[in-house]
């Protein structure tokens, strides 16, 4: 649903921006709408720009995880403005930040900061090209790593959503040394190891998915792949920018007690700020410009700003902090099951801590071909219904929804009741 302030401002934008915005599942096509343009935000609360509330789950995709406008994330960006917004040249704020995220991921002993999600993933697999020699790398189908050329190969959410597996503009010879394998399917990563061993740089991973949806993996399917990359000296990569510091304080592999190659983190650690991370073994680091011959730079990397939000962030990430994400995000889990239970539509909600997804299948979602037989139809019109009554979703089935640290017992139960008008609407 959009109201008129956003239909004005979207005819505006899209006389402009392609499609009216700058990221396509902003443009809520996947949902049947149009997007609805926000004035500013606060805790679990979104502001249109005609001034109507929504409960918010999408957290600016990710990041806002304690919550909108922290007070104590804007104080933190607020008095380091004050010094300048950057300077092109190292901090004591950049060491703070990478003593900060090796303290919480025992598996990165060193790591370099970018900008986006898209910069971290680009720029590890290049540091796995140029520290094993080698140039094929193998990602999941429905696993999406950012919008860089050699990705883009049956990359999920956004990709997925318009019906366009693969982007267009993308050379032939590029994605030629990339292999997409279903998610969850240890029998075909182990024949392509055994045909492609020593040809395979790296695998890439989300090591909980939430880019076709909420897919877990299954048990023994993330300890494979780190088998298999060990054992052929191939690189593993766990793909933790939505889940690095969300499922627990050392992401996916803290949870799962993981010990990946590598790892990318944005979203969170950035604290709703444009920063990333791609770190890991010392070995494969020390790859990188100017210790070793793989270049990889940016005028923006480390900005301090982002380097402030991130901190604060992570400082206020407690283990108190995840008890509360653990119970308000089981409880919207239950509440959405006996929703679709009572209105007799046949869904399944999957979560890990505190992202979920409702897929309208009968469950479960094991892979992209499972995600795939969602009934989209159903998404879009359960979507429009939601916003109607205030709840802001992911706008595509193939978005992880986030909850944050500022939803209370009382938000969690609105929403419910407004799925469950919803899908009797
Ligand atoms: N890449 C995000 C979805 N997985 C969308 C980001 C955005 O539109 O801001």
């Amino acid at each position: 649903m959009s109201d008129e302030t956003s239909a004005r401002l979207l005819e505006r934008a899209e006389r402009l921006l392609p499609g009216g915005v700058n990221s396509p599942v902003r443009a809520f096509r996947a949902v049947g709408g149009a997007p609805i343009f926000i004035r500013g935000a606060k805790g679990s609360k979104l502001f249109a720009a005609d001034g109507r509330e929504y409960l918010d789950y999408v957290g600016s995709w990710g990041p806002a995880i304690l919550g909108h406008a922290h007070p104590d994330v804007v104080k933190a960006v607020q008095e380091r403005a004050e010094h300048g917004l950057g300077f092109g040249a190292p901090t004591e704020l950049e060491v703070q930040f990478a003593e900060a995220i090796i303290a919480r991921y025992p598996s990165v002993e060193m790591l370099r900061c970018v900008s986006s999600g898209t910069e971290a993933t680009m720029s590890a697999l290049r540091a796995a090209r140029g520290f094993t020699g080698r140039d094929v790398i193998v990602k999941f189908d429905g696993c999406y790593h950012g919008h860089s050329d050699g990705l883009l190969v049956k990359a999920g959410s956004g990709l997925a959503t318009f019906g366009n597996p693969d982007s267009a503009g993308v050379p032939a010879g590029v994605v030629a040394s990339t292999a997409s394998l279903p998610f969850n399917d240890e029998s075909a990563l182990g024949e392509l190891f055994a045909r492609e061993g020593s040809r395979i740089a790296a695998v890439i991973v989300e090591p909980v998915v939430g880019n076709m949806g909420l897919v877990p993996p299954q048990p023994g399917f993330l300890e494979r792949i780190l088998e298999l990359c060990r054992d052929h000296g191939a690189v593993s990569i766990f793909d933790e920018v939505m889940t690095g510091s969300r499922l627990s304080a050392g992401g996916a592999q803290g949870l799962f007690g993981m010990n990946p190659d590598m790892t990318c983190l944005g979203k969170v650690v950035g604290g709703g700020m444009p920063l990333a991370v791609y770190g890991g073994k010392r070995a494969i680091m020390e790859c990188i410009a100017p210790l070793g011959a793989v270049y990889q730079a940016g005028t923006l990397s480390g900005s301090p700003l982002a380097i402030a939000a991130g901190l604060a962030t992570l400082e206020r990430l407690d283990a108190g902090v995840y008890e509360h994400l653990e119970a308000m995000s089981s409880r919207l889990q239950v509440g959405l099951e006996r929703a679709l239970r009572d209105a007799n539509v046949s869904g399944v909600v999957q979560r890990v801590g505190s992202m979920l997804t409702l897929f309208f299948h009968r469950g479960p979602v094991r892979s992209w071909t499972d995600a795939a037989q969602s009934d989209r139809e159903l998404f879009g019109r359960f979507h429009r219904a939601l916003a109607q009554r205030g709840v802001y979703f992911p706008p595509s089935q193939f978005e992880a929804a986030f909850v944050s640290a500022a939803h209370s017992e009382e938000d969690i139960d609105r929403t419910v009741e407004a799925a469950r008008a919803a899908l009797e609407a």
